[in-house]
């Protein structure tokens, strides 16, 4: 049977000193990786902006006054382009990212399982990030050649209400299990800086560690504080607590991609090498995120050759997606895809949806 962690095991381990914890941490990662290979994703933003949701530290939540430039679902073409030039870069896994609640089945569903399946064709890993997604849904993704879904827990269950009113712990739960019931690879991280404490943190990773399989890939974000947004005030992430996390992260789930995802522009190139250091085995490149900035691919080169590290060749964890012509099959499948909305309201949000219609007014 898998090992189960507990909150108290995990906080342990967060808490020690931080060079034991790293240089545990560094051999777990030998022990279960190539610690020179590095995997490299690309994000691309194919809908930007408009999300009916609260999440507090999302720029894409329209109900905030963030200054990001919004846009409707890019084409097929659009999607090719990007993607042909991020394989260029030395990516091996394009990461379409869009800024709904949940999937519809609708014209806007079949016109992404065309780019999963054109991306799957130039032998890239696709990933996607959609929000909620029903078992249905998740299986057309992976007829179209889907490799991973990405779908984080964001925080610990308790501060996840802190943050978000508009879904519930739960729904991410249940949308992550619909990828695994349909073969897809589970990518499922979160965020540090959103103000939860360390029991928060190794709470998350207790729920991802224990999941049965764990998450073949778990982003760690720093927060990105954009104006606008309800955490717009958070203080940065010490580069320490991203350090203990991704090393955390790493000893509880060996096996997994530990991707050092949003909030690198803020790290130095000798705080990024300590979090390669403690297990982080991946990378977003490009230099932009959705809709904040990343380093610059050139930058992101230079680090690589003083480090020594090389860029991971795609489907070396796991076979290439076969696109079968079955995700076309349910296209006539139409109607909006219910999922519960909680009625809750955190007061941070509704007051910064307040100071935005103020501003909107203003204009
Ligand atoms: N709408 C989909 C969803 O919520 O799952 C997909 C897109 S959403 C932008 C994907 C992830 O981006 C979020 O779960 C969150 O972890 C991350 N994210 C969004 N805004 C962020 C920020 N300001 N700083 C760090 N991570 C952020
Ligand atoms: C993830 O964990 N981080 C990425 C990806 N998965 C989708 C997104 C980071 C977004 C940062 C804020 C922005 O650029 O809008
Ligand atoms: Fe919408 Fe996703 Fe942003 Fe939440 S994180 S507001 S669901 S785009």
């Amino acid at each position: 049977m898998d090992k189960k962690w507990t909150k108290e095991a995990v906080l342990e381990i967060y808490n020690k000193p931080l060079m034991e914890l790293l240089y545990e941490a560094a051999t777990i990662h030998r022990e279960n990786h190539n610690p020179l290979e590095v995997q490299i994703s690309t994000l691309l933003s194919i809908k930007t902006g408009g999300c009916p949701e609260d999440c507090g530290y999302c720029p894409q939540a329209a109900r905030y006054h963030t200054d990001i430039e919004t846009n409707d679902l890019m084409t097929v073409s659009q999607v090719k382009a990007q993607a042909l030039r991020a394989k260029s870069n030395g990516s091996s896994r394009l990461c379409m990212g869009a800024a709904w609640r949940n999937i519809q089945n609708n014209d806007e569903f079949d016109q992404v399982l065309e780019m999963v399946k054109t991306v799957n064709d130039l032998e890239m890993e696709v990933c996607c990030t959609l929000g909620m997604m029903t078992e249905d849904q998740a299986k057309r993704l992976a007829d179209a050649g889907l490799y991973a879904y990405n779908h984080n827990l964001d925080s610990s269950e308790e501060h996840y209400k802190e943050i978000i009113s508009t879904r519930e712990y739960d729904d991410r739960l249940k949308t992550i299990e619909n990828a695994n019931n349909a073969g897809i690879s589970v990518c499922s991280g979160g965020i540090i800086g959103m103000g939860e404490s360390d029991a928060d943190r190794c709470g998350m990773l207790v729920t991802l560690a224990n999941m049965s399989p764990q998450p073949k890939s778990v982003p760690i974000n720093a927060l990105v504080a954009v104006e606008g947004t309800p955490l717009e005030d958070q203080n940065p992430v010490p580069i320490w607590d991203m350090a203990r996390m991704v090393a955390t992260t790493r000893i509880v789930m060996p096996k997994a991609v530990v991707r050092l995802s949003a909030g690198r522009t803020d790290m130095s190139d000798e705080g990024q090498a300590l979090c390669f250091m403690a297990g982080a085995s991946s990378i977003f490149a490009g230099d932009k995120l959705l809709t904040t900035p990343n380093p610059d691919i050139n930058e992101d080169k230079k680090l690589f050759k003083i480090l020594g590290l090389q860029p991971k060749a795609p489907f070396v964890d796991g076979e290439q997606p076969v696109s079968n012509d079955g995700y076309k099959e349910c296209m006539s499948i139409r109607g909006n895809v219910k999922w519960n909305r909680p009625s809750h309201k955190i007061e941070r949000n509704e007051a910064a949806k307040a100071r935005a219609k103020e501003a909107r007014q203003e204009a």
